[in-house]
């Protein structure tokens, strides 16, 4: 049997991306859980502009399986209802099919719930034997015994190539995020086997790509005395690594100084917002806005990049919070900013609260769901108020000027740290200066495309509404 793995994407800029930086694990990592009998690609459709528009994936395989996000579900769909017309056996799961696994079942023949592991061979075997279930339900096994990724797949575009996941879950319980409903609480791999995965090389891997390790954990430093024998394990490894953690961390010297020898050079922190009643809003109780600049200097001093996300759209939010937030994170000292729409997605208390209030825009498609647009009526603006402001932000905070400012400030932090800097401010730079800027869902090619998924969506949320 011929399988190909999917990674559903669609451009979130108007030009896409001119670098594909960081490849997800999620392909790689299914394909090194299929059996070996099977003839196993992984497509990234990041890489493939064509297949975002009028095309579908050139493929001989009789199997595709579909991993895709909430704001490129719509894409998933129509790429479903082609490969199905063409005789393939669709198969769907990731974040979004576990959450709205009736919706996918329209477009695809089976949908696993949830995590892989329980039931991938299964699932593979009933496709060989055309005897599949319509839906599979994955239960959260320990991580121990979890096979390399399969790094031998990926394809040459993507500079970094060693992706690592350590962890599962977080402690947390953000409003916004469905990681604790997706994979409730917390579990680690066996550090050997992490390590084993950081060890790894490809023998034509470049000089960057043996030496940088990128964790795509959620927060893979919440089991203090496991992350400490991970770092002293890493720190013999000479490997320059990247990860997103929970800002409490910075209250730990002892970690940091761990991070610093263990060769960390960039941390991911959710800041979210710089307002304390949007962090009140949003349940970031790990977050005390009069630590941040502290937090963030705490990380430098260990030469460390921070990058950070923010999210605009809270209930306290209006235009002149969310352009503020250019110059405030600049002037706390964070590297690299990632800038999202609040999205509420099913499975999460934000999605529950708005759907109480009457609050959710479920006749837009799924595309205003990725992270860049707007799925939801803000309190004190318009929709489209809050899409201008995000977009002034996003583009006062990748001004030449800011931009520069960022790039100057880190030739202080480690030399890995500081070229990571200096890569993704140039990036996002280059795109502000030369107009690639965010699409807006409604002009972007998933959302033009007849939007069954949006009738489905309208009509189940409804239907949940009543009933509940
Ligand atoms: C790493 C990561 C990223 C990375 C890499 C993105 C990528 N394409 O992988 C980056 C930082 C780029 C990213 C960006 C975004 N992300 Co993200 N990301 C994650 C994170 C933390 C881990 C995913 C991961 O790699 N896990 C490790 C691999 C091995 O496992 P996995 O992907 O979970 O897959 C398992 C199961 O889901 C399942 N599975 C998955 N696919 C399939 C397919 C089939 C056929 C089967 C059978 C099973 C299956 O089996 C796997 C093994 O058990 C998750 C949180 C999470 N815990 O899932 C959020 C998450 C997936 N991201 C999310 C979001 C919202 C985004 C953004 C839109 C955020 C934003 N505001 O911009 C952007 C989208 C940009 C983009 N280009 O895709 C949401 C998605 C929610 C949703 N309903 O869609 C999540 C769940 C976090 C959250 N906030 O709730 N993200
Ligand atoms: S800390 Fe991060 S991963 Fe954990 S619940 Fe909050 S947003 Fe999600």
């Amino acid at each position: 049997m011929k399988l190909d793995i999917v990674i559903v994407y669609v451009p979130r800029y108007i030009h896409g991306h001119a670098t594909q930086f960081v490849p997800p694990v999620t392909g790689i990592h299914l394909a090194a859980l299929t059996p070996p009998d099977i003839e196993v690609r992984v497509v990234h459709q990041q890489l493939d502009p064509v297949m975002g528009g009028q095309e579908i994936i050139e493929t001989d395989a009789d199997v595709v399986a579909l991993s895709f996000f909430s704001g490129f579900a719509t894409e998933a769909y129509r790429l479903a209802d082609a490969l199905r017309a063409r005789g393939k056996t669709v198969i769907a799961g990731g974040p979004h099919a576990t959450f709205w696994p009736d919706e996918a079942l329209q477009h695809c023949d089976s949908v696993v719930i949830g995590e892989a592991e329980s039931v991938w061979v299964e699932v593979l075997r009933d496709a060989e034997h055309a005897s599949l279930h319509p839906v599979y339900r994955g239960t959260a096994l320990p991580l121990s015994g979890l096979p390399r990724p399969r790094y031998d797949l990926l394809p040459d575009q993507f500079v970094v190539r060693r992706v690592v996941q350590a962890t599962r879950g977080c402690p947390f319980s953000c409003s916004f995020c469905t990681v604790p409903g997706l994979q409730p609480g917390f579990r680690t791999r066996p550090i050997d086997e992490v390590l084993r995965d950081v060890a790894h090389e490809e023998p034509d891997w470049t000089w960057w790509q043996r030496r940088v390790a990128w964790f795509w954990d959620d927060n893979l430093l919440v089991n203090r005395r496991w992350s400490r024998d991970l770092l002293t394990g890493m720190a013999g490894m000479k490997r320059w690594w990247l990860t997103q953690a929970s800002i409490d961390i910075t209250r730990d010297p002892a970690l940091l100084d761990l991070l610093e020898k263990s060769g960390c050079i960039g941390i991911f922190l959710g800041i979210e917002s710089l307002q304390s009643s949007s962090l009140a809003e949003a349940g970031k109780r790990q977050n005390r806005v009069t630590e941040y600049r502290d937090a963030i200097a705490a990380l430098h001093d260990r030469g460390i990049c921070v990058m950070a996300g923010f999210i605009a759209g809270f209930d306290h939010d209006d235009r002149d919070s969310v352009v503020a937030m250019a110059d405030q994170l600049l002037d706390l000292g964070v590297d690299v900013p990632f800038l999202s729409v609040l999205t509420p997605f099913r499975g999460t208390p934000l999605w529950d609260r708005l759907l109480a209030e009457d609050r959710l825009l479920l006749d837009r498609g799924w595309g205003h769901s990725n992270g860049y647009n707007v799925a939801f009526r803000p309190t004190r603006m318009s929709p489209q108020a809050l899409l201008d402001a995000h977009r002034a932000l996003w583009q006062r905070a990748f001004s030449p000027a800011h931009t520069a400012r960022r790039i100057a400030r880190a030739r202080r932090l480690h030399p890995g740290a500081a070229m990571m800097s200096t890569v993704m401010n140039g990036f996002y730079g280059k795109k502000a200066l030369t107009g690639n800027l965010p699409t807006t869902a409604q002009d972007s090619a998933q959302d033009s495309a007849q939007d069954s998924a949006q009738q489905t969506r309208t009509c189940t949320a409804t239907a949940l509404a009543i009933a509940s």
